[in-house]
């Protein structure tokens, strides 16, 4: 694939505006700030193919952008403290409305999470969301390179305990300052543009780590969880 070969297609604050699927999707998801329009930039070569945000959460839209025969997803971040209810069931509607659309080809969604951290509450529940809609993905950590080697050897090990079905899930630790992870990406999207199919986890794989609320009492992300699974649950 030919990554510099990148366009912008379009951006979306509504469901009804969204491009119709004509090709196979890979999105990217993941916390406001975690870093999806940077890696997005850097695996294009690109300095402002995605916009990297100054004023975290404020955009939610949907942003497409393609190459050759795939369309890839920019999606708004979640969890940014500072915005209204309102505004967060807005990112419920659209996010939900764009996952649980049965018609699109999406393939893949590279999951963000970054290296530093505990996943939030609301990691989890999108980690569990993929898994019981059978979504194929695969979790980036980034902003390694903020992480010391022996902080970094700690928070591998966390996440193994953190993260549901961690040892079942391909998992790339990435940097866009060092591109550390950002070829294995690459090969990954390769493989899909050709037309491998990557194989969801089943959804009863959830059911030994399906999210508590009280595993996160003392969070206060100001999440509504409940919106992110229009699905039986
Ligand atoms: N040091 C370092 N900083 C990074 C890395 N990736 C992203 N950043 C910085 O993190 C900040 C947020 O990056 P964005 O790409 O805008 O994050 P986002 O996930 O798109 O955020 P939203 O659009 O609000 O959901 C920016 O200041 C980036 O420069 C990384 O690998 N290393
Ligand atoms: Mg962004």
């Amino acid at each position: 694939m030919n990554f510099q070969k990148a366009e912008f297609v379009t951006s979306f604050g509504r469901l009804s505006q969204m491009p119709p699927s004509d090709r196979i999707e890979i999105a990217f998801s993941g916390r406001s700030n975690v870093g999806k329009s940077s890696l997005i930039n850097k695996i294009f070569g690109r300095k402002a193919l995605a916009r990297v945000s100054s004023v975290p959460g404020k955009t939610v839209t949907i942003n497409f952008f393609k190459v050759e025969n795939v369309h890839f997803v920019d999606l708004p971040g979640y969890g940014y403290a500072k915005v209204s209810k309102r505004e967060k069931q807005k990112w419920g509607e659209l996010i939900g409305g764009y996952l649980n659309d049965g018609e699109r080809r999406l393939e893949l969604v590279f999951q963000l999470i970054d290296s530093r951290h505990a996943p939030s509450r609301e990691d989890v529940i999108m980690l569990n969301f993929l898994i019981d809609n059978e979504i194929p993905f695969v979790i980036v950590f980034t902003k390694a390179d903020k992480l010391k080697p022996s902080k970094r050897a700690e928070r591998m090990e966390a996440f193994a305990q953190e993260i549901p079905c961690f040892e079942d899930i391909t998992s790339i630790v990435a940097s866009i300052e060092t591109g550390e992870g950002i070829d294995e990406i690459r090969e990954i999207i390769e493989e899909i543009a050709e037309g491998e199919e990557i194989t969801p986890l089943p959804p009863d794989a959830n059911d030994k780590y399906y999210v508590s609320d009280d595993l996160f009492d003392d969070v206060d992300d100001g999440f509504e969880g409940g919106y992110l699974r229009p699905f039986n649950k």
